[in-house]
Parts: structure tokens; C-alpha cells; sequence
């Protein structure tokens, strides 16, 4: 392929509802402009994108797939994304590096969730986008209903450029106010035959350019002087000025289309073209992380941002870019901004589903790939030896829920936790955690699916089988009186005896608190935990009864006990100890006796002192349509939720809400069947809160069971 200028580039990003038909489209568009002789379609798992094993067995899209097609003068860099909201995190790349978001509807459903989802996605970016509703040759077809739906859901700027007729089975022809043509589409489709408005059609044609050329005006007073002064505008008038209001986000042309009858799709490819923004084109450029602009030109200093990495059986390790600035060439040495590694650019190439084709050059704006980069990952930017510009990262969505992992054969935990490194590598919204906490590795996801597909992967792909457990609860311990206590450690046994006592006395720890009645205070060391709270820990020991040189080993035996508390074995954290008596043998006195008596006094001390568990609890903000809402704020309270407050979204509900870890795991799923997977929630960490006494007790009882002697 020859090498094209920035004019001459559009980025576009298929987007939309699982199964709205974004992979038939583009199979459409690969075929219209001649990349592939003949059209796969996503039943016969042969189209060009889709081409993927789990893709095969799922019969839809799980990853992003980069296409590139030429359409006239023009490139066309196309990312055809999953639909389920699962794979967001394959989207939001994929809308960094879009100039231009593709929304498809199919005319059968209108507007579906993932539509919403994704709409939220570009509202967020200011991303120029168009519609294209599709199906229409589908019998249950409404595109009048598709249209009113998405006027209703994404405002008034969303407006016909295109409309069907004969909608249905017997679909043929699109009317393009625009162009004020009709094309007509042969039986197989594929290139129309252009034709004049047929009467029947004109009053309604004339309607909707009209309807058009105000939503334009609307946008540009220029426009609107002239619309004004002249009743009209030519079409060079209104391109430009379509295009300038779609570059600014505010107006969103829609278009016709059925991509499995092949028609439609070049005149979407033809107004990509002409109409929507190149790189150098959007309203703001992209900044780099001071705050400096980096102009999209090719003869500019070389910056490539890294916005996906595969590494796949049949295509091998691939690192996929955008060129922010300048022209990356063959053989070219480049610098990693965030992990320092020179990186020598070797083989070039742009990318067709699993096919690839080597080039010597990309100018800047344009998309494409890389093989065999020693340390470079997803959010990186290559860079110049020396220079500072670096491209910021993608903020991907935080993770849902959350599973513990476990290799299915013994043996194999390092296997699994290579290959779960790699599949974060590839998708950045599975994220590993090896808890040594809860001795537990934790998978986060985007939901069920996400999971599924993870698991998949590694059975296939990584050949290492896990067992998917619930995820353990990061519990906290700690206490809510005042006890006292002491513990003698004697060990009289063959060799160096043991001895060591001490007294101690333990309260719940709150900043301000007055110092302890009735001893002196010594000596105060206060430590920030690890894992949140406080240990204080005085030294009130008066007449030398235990020598200072065996505090430091107390509260050592007192950390070990906070760091695998007495109730559960969980940490505990908000106490302070008071050391306030003890006795040594001048022998037998040691610091391993002395920590072992520090063990156990603050053991028995915090069992007497009304221990409680508490439990980690989120904030959590559900946003929900209208008619779930009702679903959603009953099925709060069964599981643990307290409902803070509520707010409105448009047709949206968002309902704030606080929910125990335990209850939130379990969540995503419950949502998603309550509401159709319409509603959608964020969780963030709030605070620790006693669990209810039912819940501790259940817990105490597995601790005594099968935890407790673990420590003897
Ligand atoms: N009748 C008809 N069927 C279509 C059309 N476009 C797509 N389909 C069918 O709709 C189903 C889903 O199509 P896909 O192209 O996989 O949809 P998608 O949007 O890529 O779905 P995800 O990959 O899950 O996001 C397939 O069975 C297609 O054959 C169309 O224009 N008309
Ligand atoms: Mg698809």
C-alpha cells in the first residue's frame, strides 16, 4: 500500500450493541473497496475480523481487530470493536485512537445498552460521531422507531442524512438528503445505481434536507447568514459544515445500511472521506502529560503511542500503535518513555484481521504494528532519545467484580500466574492480584463473560486449567472495650530455659484519646498498618520490671498477633497497648520468650475486650433506566445495601448506595439479570464496618474449625 498524508487518513471505530452488525459492516467495507474478493460472514466464522478461535466458538466479537481498506483516495483505518460490555476496555482504546466513532443500530432492536454504554463513552471524548442504522433488510425492520429512539436517547443533533425504502425484506434503495439522490442497490447489492427522488418521495425528501441544512445553520452563524439570506445551502456548504459541527461533537449525521445485503456501505465510506476528520482535523489536539500540545505532523519529532498488544498462536506477538507525531520508518530506534528500553522499530507493518502487510513508513495520524519490542506494553510512548513528550495514558474502566483463581492441577500455580500476567498484558481491564493477604490469587473483570473468555484463553491458548473460587473478604479485626490481661511464658525444657512475663492492658484505639488511667506512660510508638489503622503501643513498664531491650520483642509478638488476629486471623488494626507490669528471670529471659508472652497476652487481652469483625464497604453508584428502578431500590436492602441518596441522568436514575464487599461480589450478575443488563454500576472503597453478629459468628465457627490451629 502506498504511503498516504494525514489528509488522506481516517481512523474509525465500529461501534455498538453486541450483534448490531459491526463485523457484517465491515466485512461490507473490506468488500465494497476491493481488499477481499469474496464475503465471509460471521455464521461461516470467515470474515476478516472475528478471526479469532473463541471469536469462532462465541460467534461475535471478544477483541478489537484493526482493518484497513482504501476507498478512492483515501485510507480508512477501521477498528471493528466487540459490543458486549464486557470488552469495553477493547472500545475505550479504541475511541483514543479513533478520529471518527461509527455507531450501529440495528433497526430490529433501535437503541440497545451497549448503544448507551458506548454513547456514554463518546459524550465523555467528544468523539465525532455518525449512526448507521442497520438490518434493514431485516423483516421486523423500524427504522422510523430506530431513529425517533435515538433522537430521544442522544438528542435532536442526531439527523437523517439517509433514509430506506422498502424497508424489509424487499429493501433496495436509500434516499440521501444530502446528495438529494436516491441509490438503488442490485439484488446481490453492491454498487448503486444513482437515481433521481421519485416523486412519492420528494415532500419527505425535501423535509428532511431542510431538517438537515438547519441542524448545520444551527451549528455555524456564517451558515446560518446564508441559509438565511438564500433559503438554501449547496452541498460543498453543507459538508463543511457538517463536518465542522461533527468535529465540535454536535452534530451526529445518520445513515442506511444492510450489511449483510451489502448495501449501503460505500456511500458510508464515500462521507467518511469526504467529511470526517482526519487527525490534524479534531477540535483539540492531543496533549501530551505537561500539558503541551502534540501537533498531528508527519514531519514533527517521532512519537508513537502503544494503545494494544496480542500475542496470538497464528500471528505471534503484535504491538499496535498510533503515530501521534512525525514518520515512523523501518529500522528506526526509538526510546520507551515509561520503561526506558531502546526499542529498534524492525518490521512495520498495517493489519487486516490476521493478515498483515509490511510497509517502510506511517505518517503521523496513521495506525499500525509492530512485532518483537523488547519492554514495551499497552499505554506506553515511543519517543525520540531525549525528548519528554509523553502521550497520556487510557483511563480503562475499573474492574466489576472480582474471582479467586486456582490452577486446577497442582504444581501449575506459576504457569497460571504467567499466563494471567500475559492475558493483563493483552487486556488491561483483567487485572491480576496475588493476595498474600488472603492467599489468594484474584482475578478483576468486567463481568461473567470477561471471566469466561479469560478462562478460555487459558485453556486454550496457555494450556493450564483453573478453578474459578469465591474471592476471599478482606476482613479487619478489632475490639470495642477496654481488657487486661497477662501471660506467663515458661519453658523449662532440655537446654536454655524460657521466661517471661507480661501484663498488658488493650483498648480501642480512636486519635485523641486520653492516655491510659492509672499507669505512666513511658514511651509511645505509634505504626501506620500495612493494611489500614493504627497499632499504638506504650511502654508503661515503671522499676525496670521487664528490661527495655525485650519491649521491642513484645511488641513484635503483639504485630505478629495484629497481622493474623486473634478472632479470624485476619488483620486487626485501631488498638493501643499498654505494657504496664511484667517479670524476667535473669537466665531464662529472652526476647523470643519475651515475644511469645506478648503473643499470647495480647491474644487472651483481645478476646476478653468484645472483639468484632468488620467488613470492607463500598460506595456504589447504580445507574439505571427509569423502568428498573423500582427493581433495583427493593433489591437493595436483601443484599446488605443502605441507599444513600438517588439523582437523575437523563432517562437514567443514578442511585448511591453503600454495600458490603461480600454482597458486592455477587452483584454484577444479580444487576444484570434484574435490569436486562441495562443498568450499570461503579464500586469504590468506603470504610470498615462491623459485620452483623450472624455473619461473625459463621465466621468465627470456620476459623475454629479449620483456621485456629494453623498458628499453634
Ligand atoms: N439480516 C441482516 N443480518 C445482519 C445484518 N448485519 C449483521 N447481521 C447479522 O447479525 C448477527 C450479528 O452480526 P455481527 O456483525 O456479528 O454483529 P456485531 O455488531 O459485530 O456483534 P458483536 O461482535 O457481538 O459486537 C449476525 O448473525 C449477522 O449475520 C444485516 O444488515 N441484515
Ligand atoms: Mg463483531
Amino acid at each position: 500500500m502506498k504511503t498516504y498524508d494525514v489528509q488522506h487518513i481516517k481512523n474509525v471505530a465500529l461501534l455498538g450493541h453486541s450483534g448490531s452488525g459491526k463485523t457484517t459492516l465491515a466485512e461490507s467495507m473490506l468488500f465494497e473497496s476491493g481488499t477481499i474478493s469474496r464475503r465471509g460472514t460471521v455464521e461461516e466464522r470467515n470474515t476478516v475480523s472475528d478471526y479469532t478461535d473463541i471469536e469462532h466458538e462465541r460467534g461475535s466479537s471478544v477483541f478489537s481487530t484493526m482493518l484497513n481498506l482504501e476507498w478512492r483516495d483515501y485510507k480508512i483505518n477501521i477498528i471493528d470493536t466487540p459490543g458486549y460490555d464486557d470488552f469495553i476496555g477493547e472500545v475505550v482504546a479504541a475511541l483514543r485512537v479513533a478520529d471518527t466513532g461509527v455507531i450501529v443500530l440495528s433497526s430490529v432492536n433501535g437503541v440497545e445498552v451497549g448503544t448507551e454504554l458506548i454513547w456514554r463513552y463518546t459524550e465523555q471524548y467528544k468523539t465525532p460521531t455518525l449512526f448507521a442504522v442497520n438490518k434493514l433488510d431485516m423483516e421486523q425492520s423500524k427504522f422510523e422507531r430506530t431513529v425517533e429512539q435515538a433522537k430521544e436517547r442522544f438528542g435532536r443533533a442526531v439527523t437523517v442524512v439517509q433514509y430506506p425504502i422498502n424497508e424489509g425484506t424487499g429493501f433496495d434503495s436509500i434516499v440521501d438528503v444530502l446528495k438529494m439522490t436516491m441509490y438503488k442497490f442490485p439484488p446481490q447489492g453492491g454498487k448503486p445505481e444513482k437515481l433521481p427522488i421519485p416523486d412519492s418521495e420528494r415532500e419527505k425528501a425535501n423535509r428532511l434536507h431542510n431538517e438537515l441544512i438547519e441542524a448545520i445553520a444551527e451549528n455555524d452563524e456564517t451558515l446560518m447568514d446564508k441559509y438565511f439570506a438564500q433559503g438554501e445551502l449547496d452541498e460543498d456548504e453543507m459538508r463543511n459544515g457538517l463536518k465542522k459541527a461533527m468535529i465540535r461533537h454536535q452534530l451526529f449525521p445518520l445513515f442506511c445500511v444492510s450489511a449483510k445485503a451489502n448495501m449501503g456501505a460505500g456511500r458510508i465510506m464515500g462521507f467518511i472521506d469526504n467529511v470526517a476528520p482526519s487527525s490534524n482535523e479534531l477540535a483539540t489536539p492531543i496533549m501530551d502529560t505537561n500539558g503541551n500540545p502534540i501537533p498531528c505532523d508527519p514531519n514533527g519529532p517521532p512519537v508513537m503511542f502503544i494503545f494494544k498488544a496480542i500475542s496470538e498462536p497464528n500471528v505471534g506477538d503484535m504491538t499496535f500503535f498510533k503515530v501521534q507525531s512525525g514518520t515512523i520508518k523501518h529500522g528506526m530506534d526509538l526510546m520507551n518513555a515509561q520503561t526506558g528500553v531502546h526499542e529498534h522499530i524492525g518490521h512495520l507493518y498495517i493489519v487486516d484481521g490476521k493478515k498483515r502487510e509490511e510497509v517502510h513508513e506511517l505518517v503521523a495520524g496513521d495506525i499500525g504494528a509492530v512485532v518483537k519490542l523488547k519492554n514495551t506494553h499497552v499505554n506506553n510512548t515511543l519517543h525520540e532519545k531525549n525528548s519528554s513528550v509523553v502521550v497520556p495514558s487510557i483511563e480503562f474502566p475499573r474492574p466489576k467484580i472480582r474471582i479467586g483463581v486456582e490452577a486446577t492441577k497442582k504444581g501449575e500455580e506459576e504457569k497460571v500466574g504467567t499466563a494471567l500476567h500475559q492475558l493483563h498484558e493483552e487486556d488491561p481491564t483483567l487485572v491480576v492480584e496475588h493476595s498474600h493477604e488472603l492467599h489468594q490469587t484474584i482475578l478483576y473483570a468486567q463481568g461473567e463473560m470477561h471471566l469466561g473468555v479469560a478462562k478460555w484463553r487459558l485453556h486454550n491458548r496457555f494450556k493450564v486449567d483453573v478453578n474459578f473460587v469465591d474471592p476471599k473478604i478482606p476482613y479487619r479485626e478489632t475490639i470495642q472495650r477496654q481488657s487486661r490481661g497477662m501471660y506467663r511464658h515458661k519453658k523449662q525444657s532440655g537446654g536454655a530455659g524460657q521466661f517471661a512475663e507480661v501484663h498488658m492492658i488493650v483498648e480501642p484505639y480512636h486519635a485523641g484519646m486520653p492516655p491510659p488511667a492509672g499507669i505512666t506512660v513511658r514511651g509511645t510508638e505509634e505504626h501506620d498498618l500495612p493494611w489500614g489503622g493504627k497499632l499504638v503501643f506504650l511502654n508503661c513498664i515503671v522499676g525496670g520490671v521487664i528490661d527495655a531491650r525485650f519491649m521491642p520483642a513484645i511488641l513484635k509478638g503483639v504485630m505478629d498477633k495484629m497481622t493474623n488476629g486473634p478472632l479470624t486471623g485476619c488483620h486487626a488494626r485501631d488498638i493501643r497497648v499498654a505494657v504496664f507490669d511484667g517479670k524476667m528471670h535473669p537466665v531464662d529471659s529472652n526476647e523470643a520468650a519475651f515475644k511469645t508472652a506478648g503473643i499470647h497476652a495480647f491474644k487472651d487481652c483481645f478476646m476478653q475486650a468484645d472483639p468484632k469483625l468488620l467488613e470492607p464497604i463500598y460506595d456504589i453508584t447504580v445507574t439505571v433506566p427509569d423502568e428498573f428502578m423500582g427493581d433495583v431500590l427493593s433489591d437493595l436492602p436483601s443484599r446488605r445495601g443502605v441507599i444513600i441518596g438517588m439523582d437523575t441522568d437523563g432517562h437514567y436514575q443514578k442511585i448511591n448506595a453503600r454495600m458490603p464487599l461480600a454482597e458486592l461480589d455477587k452483584y454484577s450478575s444479580g444487576l444484570r439479570a434484574m435490569t436486562q443488563a441495562r443498568a450499570t454500576y461503579t464500586a469504590e472503597f468506603a470504610e470498615y464496618q462491623p459485620v452483623p453478629p450472624m455473619v461473625q459468628q459463621k465466621l468465627v465457627q470456620e476459623y475454629a474449625a479449620h483456621g485456629a490451629h494453623a498458628e499453634e
